[in-house]
Order: structure tokens, then C-alpha cells, then sequence
């Protein structure tokens, strides 16, 4: 049983006054595993005051200052490592090898934020003024469950480059990792509140954040819906918002495509992080005449893929993080068979001998038209929709006719031909052949799945305001 009964504030582990107990159940077994005590709106206030107050001193620190702390960040979260993909493993069902890769990817991105804040110009001049980028001030970062440690992490290390401190309200279903991330940080022995933590519920802590007077910027990842809300909440103070919403990316498959290969990687561009992933390309668009060799290799390598305990290395599935999402993933596979689409494999039920944990059947749709539940909403599962296009145009029409932009897939042996369906997909990254790696290149949405970008220099202007000082004072640097 894991117990986290403290919260995080000026650079101390501290009891929270919140007193309800949140239970943390084992994905994988459905037993109960742990409890989380949760802050509340006072501890929130407390969090912020201890931001506040380090503020000041923080934000005049050197690029030298803050990029010791960003290495002594890395190194700390970095030892940490083997602790936080345990904790990926067991509190969210993450399968071992991307769990170990990613623990260990958490902590090379604070090394990634330190090269980017060596590399930015913090004063500049434009026209015959001198611009200075000044922290934005006390940020709130709200984040959620899947990939949690991941993107605090991120966050973390832009706010720190920038010079502002911050607030973090983890989703309580992630209480593990964050826990580990937050023993590290704390080993990196930054200034007293510049981090602050305080697990909590979203619409206790968090909405305090959205509102309160001196936060001035909120980062937040997680759904459309709370996204919207924070926005709105943080209007009356008129906060920066950074936010990273769902999608419902399509990966558009052009008939020169090398089949053989692009079509096992759409099922994994669908089913990484156990489906459970934002950039997920949940939507398959083929050629209307390749739909029969589609559906062979799709069911080819959904069936390959071994589904079970996370702790086993030749798995590649784990479970849902959640009864309740679990329920949610089965609820839209029972509405894709009712509204008519075709099941090519997996559907409802659990696996067989895996009924005691929140197993989904790795599960491949063909047969889906726009109109369908399953081609417009985000399953956050395993759950691939096949849908087809008779031309170049039609494909390009049917992936940009959703709310989201977060991010698109274009796989053709024709370079140019890739690139030119990649410049008219309406979505914040493209991905040509493949899955890729840039945590530097901007990373955000288009339409509703966002607003503002996140990595390198884009991601780290979000956490800076411009100060033009115009007249003789620009010489002065
Ligand atoms: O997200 P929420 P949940 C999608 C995905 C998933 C669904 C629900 O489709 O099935 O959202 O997931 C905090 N004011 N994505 O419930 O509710 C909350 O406590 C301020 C996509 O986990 O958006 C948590 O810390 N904060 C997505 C965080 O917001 C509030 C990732 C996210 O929770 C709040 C996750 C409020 N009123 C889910 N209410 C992606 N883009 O990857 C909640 N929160």
C-alpha cells in the first residue's frame, strides 16, 4: 500500500489541511494499491502565497543560475528513474519498456529546456526599441493522468527556464509518479517555493488556481471540456493560458504508400500509451480500393499485439487507468457495432484471463463514415476506425473535418506528394512516415484542441511577456 499524505510548499513536505482520502486502485489487478490525502482550496491558497513570494528573487535569477538547477533536475529525476517507471507500471498500466524509456525521457527533458534557454535571446531589438521577455509570473500547472510525470516535468523545467515559479495539480489518479517526480525535484534543492505541489480535485484546486488573483498564466493538459472552463474561469483576470486539449488525429495512408509498414504503424500510432494518448491517430484513412488488404494487415497486427500485465516485458497493452474509462472505451466499441460499423477485431469484453483488471481487446473498425460516433469522438482506448477516400482531396477533407488539430500522420513513397497533403492538414504537428521524436519543434493544437504550443523556443515564450523599453534607454543593455 502506498500512502501520500503530504503536499509540497516553499520546499517542504508538509500535512495538507484537506482531509479526504483519495483510494488509488492497481489498473491490472483492480485492487486498491494506495491513498492519496487531497489539499484543498486553503492549501491552494498557501501554495500560492509560498510562489508569490519567491517570485520576486526567482525571476531575477542568471541563464547560469537556472541552468544549474534545470542539470540538477535532470540528474536527481534521472536516479530516479527505475522508481518512476515501477510507478508508471503499477499505478497506470504502463507496459515496462515504454514505461523505462519514458522515466527515463522525463528526465532528459529537462536537459532539452536548459539547451533551449541557453540558445534563447532574452533581450532583443526590434525595430529601434530594446525587448526585453520577462517571466510571466506565477504560473498554474493543472495536468492529468496519462503521461502525467511526463508533462509536470515539462512544464516545470519551462517555467524554471523562463524564471517564473509555479503551482502543480496533478490528477490524483497519478499520485505515484508524481510523488517520485516530486521527491526529486526536491533533491535538485531549488530556491524554496519555486515548485509547489498539491494533489488535489480538479474542480477544488484546480478551478482556485483558474480563478485566483495571482496566478498569472494556467498550463494545462487534459480534455476540451475542462480546457474550456479553465479559459473561462481565468478570464476575469485575464491569466495566459497555455492549453493542450484532446484530438482525434487521422493518419491519412496515400495509395503509393509502403502498406506493409505503414499500416502496423497507424495501429501503434493508435494504441500507444495503451490508446490513452492525446496525439493518438485513432482515424485510418485508406484508399477506398486497398480496403480489404488494409483490414488484413490492420487485423494482423492488432491480433500480434500481446495484451496483459504491464509488468511482463513482451507486453505491449496494458490496461485502462480506470473502471471508469474503462467503461467509457466500452461504451463507444458497443456504439461503433450499433451505429453500424464493421468489427474487424477485438470488440467488447475483456480479454480472456484478464478479466480481473481494466483490459480492452485491441480493437480495429472498418466501415466508419464521418457521421459515426467513433470517427468524431476521442475514445482514449484502443480503438481504431478505418475509414476510406476515393481522392487525394476527399482524404485531406475528411481528416480536417473535426473540432481537433492536434496532430496528423501522412505515410507515401512520394516525398513531395507527402508534403504537400502535410501543409493543407489542418493540425498543430504532421507526422511523414512514421512516428517521430522532437521535444524541441513546437507542440500544440489547431482549433479546439488548443491553444498556444508548447517545447523549444515557442514553448518557452508562452511562460515570457515581451517589454518594449523604447527611446534612448534601448542602448542600454
Ligand atoms: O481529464 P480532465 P480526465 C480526455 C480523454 C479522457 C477525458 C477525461 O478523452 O477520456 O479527457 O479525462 C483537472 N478546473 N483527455 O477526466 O477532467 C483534473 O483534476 C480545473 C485528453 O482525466 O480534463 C486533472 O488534473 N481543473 C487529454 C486535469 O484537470 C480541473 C488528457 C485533467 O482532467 C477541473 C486527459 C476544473 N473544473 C484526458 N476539472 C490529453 N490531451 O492528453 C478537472 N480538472
Amino acid at each position: 500500500m502506498h500512502t501520500i499524505d503530504h503536499i509540497y510548499i516553499n520546499g517542504q513536505f508538509i500535512t495538507p489541511h484537506g482531509t479526504e482520502l483519495f483510494d488509488l486502485v492497481n489498473p491490472t489487478t483492480g485492487q486498491l494499491d494506495g491513498q492519496v490525502r487531497l489539499g484543498d482550496v486553503e492549501d491552494t491558497r498557501r501554495a500560492i502565497a509560498a510562489a508569490k513570494a519567491a517570485f520576486p528573487a526567482f525571476s531575477r535569477s542568471t541563464k547560469a543560475q537556472r541552468g544549474a538547477m534545470l542539470q540538477r533536475l535532470h540528474d536527481a529525476v534521472l536516479a530516479r528513474a527505475d522508481d518512476a517507471a515501477d510507478a508508471l507500471i503499477e499505478e497506470y498500466g504502463g507496459p515496462r519498456n515504454s514505461s523505462v524509456g519514458r522515466s527515463r525521457y522525463t528526465a532528459n527533458m529537462f536537459l532539452d529546456v536548459k539547451k533551449v534557454m541557453d540558445d534563447h535571446e532574452f533581450v532583443k531589438t526590434v525595430n529601434k526599441s530594446k525587448v526585453v521577455l520577462e517571466p510571466v509570473g506565477v504560473v498554474g500547472i493543472i495536468t492529468p493522468w496519462n503521461s502525467s510525470a511526463w508533462f509536470i516535468a515539462n512544464k516545470v523545467a519551462t517555467a524554471i527556464a523562463a524564471g517564473c515559479t509555479v503551482v502543480v495539480k496533478p490528477s490524483e489518479l497519478s499520485a505515484r509518479q508524481n510523488q517520485v517526480l516530486l521527491e526529486a525535484i526536491h533533491a535538485a534543492e531549488l530556491p524554496p517555493g519555486v515548485v509547489n505541489v498539491v494533489n488535489g480535485r480538479g474542480d477544488v484546486v484546480g478551478a482556485e488556481l483558474s480563478v485566483h488573483p495571482d496566478i498569472n498564466k494556467i498550463s494545462f493538459t487534459g480534455s476540451t471540456p475542462v480546457g474550456k472552463q479553465i479559459a473561462r474561469l481565468g478570464v476575469d483576470t485575464m491569466k495566459r493560458v497555455t492549453l493542450e486539449l484532446g484530438g482525434k488525429s487521422a493518419n491519412v495512408i496515400l495509395d503509393d504508400a509502403d502498406f506493409v509498414k505503414a499500416i502496423p504503424n497507424a495501429v501503434a500510432a493508435c494504441y500507444m500509451n495503451n490508446g490513452q494518448a492525446c496525439i493518438a491517430g485513432s482515424r485510418l484513412l485508406v484508399p477506398a480500393h486497398r480496403l480489404e488488404e488494409v483490414k488484413q494487415l490492420a487485423r494482423m497486427a492488432a491480433e500480434a499485439i500481446v495484451v496483459g500485465d504491464p509488468h511482463d516485458a513482451a507486453v505491449a497493452l496494458g490496461p485502462i487507468v480506470t473502471q471508469k474509462q474503462f467503461e467509457r472505451v466500452q461504451h463507444y466499441i458497443a456504439v461503433g457495432i450499433e451505429e453500424g460499423a464493421e468489427l474487424v477485431t477485438g470488440g467488447l469484453g475483456k480479454p480472456d484471463g484478464l478479466e480481473a483488471g481494466y483490459f480492452v481487446k485491441p480493437t480495429v473498425f472498418a466501415g466508419v463514415t464521418p457521421s459515426m460516433t467513433i470517427a468524431k469522438d476521442e475514445i482514449f482506448g484502443p480503438v481504431l476506425s478505418i475509414m476510406t477516400y476515393e481522392t487525394e482531396e476527399e482524404a485531406i477533407a475528411i481528416a480536417n473535418d473535426t473540432p481537433y488539430g492536434l496532430q496528423a500522420y501522412v505515410s507515401s513513397t512520394d516525398l513531395a506528394r507527402a508534403n504537400r497533403v502535410a501543409d493543407q492538414l489542418l493540425a498543430g504537428r504532421v507526422h511523414i512516415n512514421g512516428i517521430h521524436d522532437d521535444l524541441i519543434a513546437p507542440f500544440g493544437g489547431f482549433k479546439q484542441s488548443g491553444i498556444g504550443r508548447e517545447f523549444g523556443p515557442y514553448g518557452l515564450e508562452a511562460y515570457l511577456e515581451p517589454k518594449a523599453i523604447l527611446g534612448e534607454a534601448a542602448q542600454y543593455r
